[in-house]
């Protein structure tokens, strides 16, 4: 298992986890951009979001329902967070198993380059 997010999940490298259950784990980032910075990824390995397939339909509603529950437990769903898919070199992706990023605590900007 060469997956460094497998790893977390299987609890062999650390991480700071503030939500975890059966399909999905939510853990602060290592490297945050924002004052508040955390991932949520599914349990089930997925490469990029090139590969999900119909089965996975449940599962990527659950992973943002999820998102959306730690924001606002974080207190942060009023004033707005902003979450991000990554997908492959041109869109930033440096951990090759799915993770939606959400960043909160600052006003974003946008365009994101
Ligand atoms: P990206 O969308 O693939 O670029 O995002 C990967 C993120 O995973 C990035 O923000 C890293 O800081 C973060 N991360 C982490 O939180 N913990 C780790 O052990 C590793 C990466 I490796």
């Amino acid at each position: 298992m060469d997956c460094l997010f497998c790893k977390i999940i299987a609890k062999d490298i650390p991480a700071q986890v503030i939500y975890e259950d059966e399909h999905v784990i939510a853990f602060n980032d290592i490297n945050p951009q924002a004052p508040l910075h955390f991932l949520v990824i599914p349990k089930k390995h997925i490469s990029t979001l090139n590969d999900i397939t119909e089965e996975d339909r449940e599962l990527l509603g659950h992973m943002i329902m999820t998102a959306g529950k730690i924001a606002l437990n974080q207190g942060v769903a009023e004033d707005g967070y902003r979450t991000v898919f990554n997908c492959n070199s041109h869109g930033g992706q440096t951990v090759y198993h799915i993770h939606l990023h959400v960043l909160a605590g600052k006003a974003m900007g946008w365009p994101p380059y």
